[in-house]
């Protein structure tokens, strides 16, 4: 990861851990690294992520569950309080959702300075298909009272971050909460859920960045006053400590590509032969679509339009393809996405203090022999 001409290390920022970026790789981040893993960049060949292949990202323990002893607890501000069994859930309508999840901190390990955390490079990805019950529907029989401004979504697992012991939890607005397509979802690719995944419960909210999708749920609580607990201010994209930086939400528009050829072992550097080649890969965009994906076969100088293909679902990336003719001599690939709005992937990085929303477009190099 070390570059020539990376600045030195810099260690200005913090939130309560001794560490906050480096230039060289952390113990403590190699710990997070080999618990919490990426999607193999070939598994971009797959519209639907194999459950084992999904990212995973697990900010403490992954709690032991007893699972017939296990129930949803729906309180707060609401008329009728609910104490709901996994088949009490089960016996609720069943809905479905392909949703393409992206952690917020995927692409952190590029920053320049890099902030210490979980050092994706741009693996933090997949796609399942979650069933589950709508929230709507839960939250309907549970009846929200006039008061209520936010729902706060409570995890098992707990931990300490920030200096804060805390179980994992995080909000959403009451609009976010009642969309059509959130889910209480039990199923991952028709499976239970794997205990890494948030068995029993989890919540989806197709179009956030992972952070949103709270795993192993124990409480739904309708609340009065915004919630603004350690997970709520972990993702902004601040500027120093002092800023306070805007919330993440949603998914930027990202292209990526499958890494073409064969690799070397250590570099990862692709060998490719001569020849046409077709470089394909997927794209999405969080609650907007995607309207464009380029590809640059010279780190960047140039560009010419990719396909755009299939969309596998609504809240699910999308399929693009593009023709090489590949000549003898070494390339820096690169693949660029643009959202409806017009947003376009980053040559260079805007950095923040967590390095979070990263979406610079991700660059492969490869050599034609
Ligand atoms: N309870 C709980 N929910 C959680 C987390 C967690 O650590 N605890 N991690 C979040 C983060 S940061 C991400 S990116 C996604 C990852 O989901 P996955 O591991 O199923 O891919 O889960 C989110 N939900
Ligand atoms: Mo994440």
């Amino acid at each position: 990861m070390r570059r020539a001409g990376q600045p030195p290390a810099f260690r200005a920022v913090g939130d309560g851990s001794k560490l906050s970026t480096a230039t060289e790789l952390y113990p403590e981040e190699l710990q997070l690294a080999t618990r919490n893993k990426g999607m193999p960049l070939e598994a971009l060949r797959y519209p639907i992520t194999p459950t084992g292949l999904h990212y995973l990202l697990v900010h403490y323990d992954i709690p032991a569950v007893d699972a017939p002893a296990w129930e949803l607890t729906v309180a707060g501000q609401v008329n009728n309080a609910l104490r709901l069994s996994l088949d009490d859930i089960q016996r609720r309508p069943k809905a479905s959702v392909t949703v393409t999840m992206e952690c917020a901190g995927n692409g952190r390990s590029l920053l320049s300075p890099r902030p210490i955390s979980q050092p994706w490079v741009v693996e933090a990805i997949g796609t399942a298909e979650w069933a589950g019950t709508p929230l709507r529907g839960i939250l309907e029989e549970a009846g929200l009272t006039a008061r209520a401004v936010e729902i706060l979504f409570t995890g098992l697992d707990l931990g300490v971050e920030g200096g804060v012991v805390q179980n994992y939890q995080r909000c959403l607005s009451l609009e976010e909460a009642t969309r059509d397509d959130v889910l209480l979802a039990y199923e991952m690719n028709g499976q239970p859920l794997e205990p890494q995944h948030g068995y029993p419960l989890r919540l989806v909210a197709p179009g956030w960045y992972g952070m949103a999708n709270v795993k192993w749920l124990d409480r739904i609580e309708a609340i009065e006053t915004p919630f603004d607990g350690y997970q709520m201010n972990a993702y902004r994209y601040a500027q120093s400590n002092d800023d306070e930086g805007e919330r993440l939400r949603f998914m930027k528009v990202r292209a990526l590509m499958i890494p073409p050829g064969i690799p070397d072992f250590l570099t990862r550097t692709r060998l490719v032969e001569p020849g046409p080649v077709t470089l394909k890969g997927r794209a999405w965009a969080g609650r907007t679509a995607v309207s464009r994906v380029e590809l640059s076969t010279d780190a960047g100088a140039t560009w010419s339009d990719a396909r755009l293909g299939e969309q596998v679902a609504p809240s699910a990336w999308r399929e693009w393809s593009c023709q090489w003719k590949a000549e003898p001599g070494s390339y820096t690939l690169c693949a660029r996405a643009t959202d409806a709005q017009g947003k376009v992937q980053p040559l260079e990085q805007p950095w923040n203090v967590k390095g979070m929303g990263n979406n610079m477009v991700q660059r492969i190099e490869v050599v034609v022999a």
